[in-house]
């Protein structure tokens, strides 16, 4: 099968080449570490700087309501999100339906390793029947003293493909986030959505940039603008 280039807002069909329906997939984000060269001591030679990226894939379930009903983000703001109140951080949802692989806060360090950093397994079969539409998006969080947006990460892919977190079978999509101008000086992007139409899972790309510092806030505008 030929891996389709996402575009802003295209819908994809959830079919292998095969014509059945594609129903156990993974999405992935695949990034790099910045990687700059400074003057070294005494301004002899050059030394090189790497500065972790900490990209977070993370989805959101809205139920037939328009209400969020389950969700997975990093566990690390719990702490947080605790004093305020809010959902806990987890790498799951309820019904198991949907995995995270785990939180990366690098990126790879010297280039492409050809794999995804942050991966969610998707097993449609498995969603709570209470699940209309599910969100993906991905955040940049900022360690303290770092101040970068997607234009300055060497490399960052998505992808959507066949296979398990350890093992990519076939890609059926991928999206570049870095080559895209319409990303720069922005820290937050939904991607996409999956829903329900006719008793069938449908994905539709939307690639959307924020201005979003924090997750939360990327929450809050997904359930104002696009549910
Ligand atoms: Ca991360
Ligand atoms: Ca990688």
């Amino acid at each position: 099968m030929s891996v389709i280039s996402l575009v802003k807002g295209q819908k994809i069909d959830l079919r292998k080449s095969s014509g059945e329906a594609l129903t156990n997939f993974c999405v992935g984000v695949n990034w790099g570490a910045i990687e700059t060269y400074k003057p070294g001591f005494m301004g002899i030679g050059q030394k090189k700087v790497i500065e972790d990226v900490d990209l977070d894939l993370s989805c959101i379930l809205i139920n037939a309501q328009g209400q969020m009903i389950d969700w997975i983000y990093s566990p690390d703001y719990n702490a947080y999100l605790s004093q305020k109140n809010l959902p806990l951080g987890k790498l799951s949802t309820n019904d198991k339906a949907l995995i995270h692989s785990g939180d990366d806060r690098t990126g790879d360090i010297g280039g492409d390793d050809g794999l995804d950093n942050e991966i969610i397994s998707i097993d449609l079969n498995r969603v709570s029947n209470q699940v209309d539409k599910i969100f993906f998006f991905l955040n940049i969080y900022l360690k303290q003293g770092q101040n970068f947006d997607f234009s300055h990460v060497p490399f960052a892919k998505i992808r959507m493909y066949e296979g398990t977190p350890k093992k990519v079978v076939n890609v059926h999509s991928s999206y570049d986030i870095v080559t895209n101008s319409d990303y720069r000086g922005t820290r937050a992007l939904i991607l996409a959505k999956l829903y329900r139409k006719n008793a069938e899972w449908k994905f539709d790309a939307i690639g959307e940039p924020t201005e979003d510092e924090l997750f939360l806030q990327t929450i809050q505008r997904i359930l104002n603008h696009f549910v």
